[in-house]
């Protein structure tokens, strides 16, 4: 039955998102700077190239965080028992490939379910059968669809706590992360929390090694949002004639990644051309980083309460726990 259920919204979702695609990118490309949406970046191609950035060294925000998760799990099956709230439901924004959850569900014993929002959805499908398989008692709903839409979920009577790792928040710029922040509480309700991974500031070569690997595996993800327009959008996109670019600009505090045109040409998409001068880029991903004081007045603007903090080893990450 719920089952059922999910699976119609998924199909509804998914014809709206191939819409949407194809609007985003001929208004994005039409901009001056040229830009598109991080989240245009999960196709199954570039959810498995995702999963290839997190197996890189240099990609330390994907270990630093995975290391740290089973201490948090720890500390909040504690404070769970001391707040008397005996039985969690966990709804997880942007649940990529799911590796996240397991030392949750490892360490606090009384989560009985899980919706899992993702945009990806073949991708979201396979891992929700996984998880299931592995945890035979646990309720798993997925939701394909943008994890930034507010969302009706039905009443469960637990206590409900959103999760949200990989410092994915980083995608939205301060105004869509106020937004996303309210509707994540409006969706949770009042007294829920949400768990979020936030990657810091630090010292620029870290970041820029981060972004920047040198076996190309970002610059590959990068460059397979042209693919994605080439195949489903009729493009003409030349991927020898783009250049990956990312680095971090310090006045606002993120990455930023391009994709720089390496000469003038034309290409069409859509049977519309978009021309490119030598030199100048589309900008396809911001990723913020925050000092933690500086996310908690930001998460503070949208009505959420810090009630815990954990640092990784040299503050290469952060995991707080937000209460609306
Ligand atoms: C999934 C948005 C958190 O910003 O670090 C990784 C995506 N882009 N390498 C990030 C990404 C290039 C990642 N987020």
């Amino acid at each position: 039955m719920t089952i059922a259920l999910a699976t119609q919204d998924t199909e509804q979702a998914t014809s709206e998102h191939d819409r949407s695609f194809r609007e985003d990118v001929l208004r994005g490309l039409a901009l001056r700077p040229k830009q598109l949406a991080p989240k245009y970046f999960y196709d199954e191609r570039g959810s498995q190239l995702f999963d290839d950035i997190c197996a890189l060294d240099e990609y330390y925000p994907y270990h630093v965080e995975l290391e740290l998760l089973p201490t948090v799990a720890a500390d909040l099956s504690r404070f769970f028992r001391a707040e008397k709230n005996d039985e969690l439901s966990i709804v997880e924004f942007g649940a990529g490939s799911l590796r996240k959850i397991t030392p949750l569900l490892n360490n606090i014993d009384t989560v009985k379910n899980l919706t899992a929002i993702d945009i990806s959805e073949e991708h979201l499908l396979n891992s929700c059968a996984e998880l299931r398989r592995r945890y035979s008692g646990l309720d798993v709903t997925p939701l394909a669809q943008d994890f930034t839409l507010p969302l009706p979920l039905s009443q469960t009577g637990l206590t409900r706590m959103g999760f949200f790792p990989g410092s994915t928040i980083g995608n939205l710029h301060r105004q869509q992360a106020l937004e996303f922040l309210h509707n994540a509480g409006q969706t949770l309700g009042s007294g829920a929390y949400l768990l979020i991974g936030v990657d810091t500031k630090k010292p620029e070569h870290i970041l820029h090694q981060a972004y920047n690997d040198p076996r190309g595996v970002t610059a590959n993800f990068n460059k397979n949002i042209l693919t994605r327009i080439n195949r489903e959008l009729d493009g003409d996109f030349d991927l020898m004639h783009f250049g990956h670019h990312a680095f971090y600009n310090k006045e606002h505090g993120r990455i930023e990644m391009h994709l720089r045109s390496l000469r003038a040409q034309r290409v069409q998409i859509a049977a519309r051309e978009f021309y490119f001068a030598k030199g100048e880029s589309i900008h396809t991903e911001n990723s913020y980083k925050y000092h933690p004081s500086e996310f908690a007045t930001l998460a503070r603007k949208a009505h959420w309460h810090t009630r815990r903090l954990w640092m990784a080893p040299d503050d290469l990450f952060a995991i707080s726990l937000l209460q609306y």
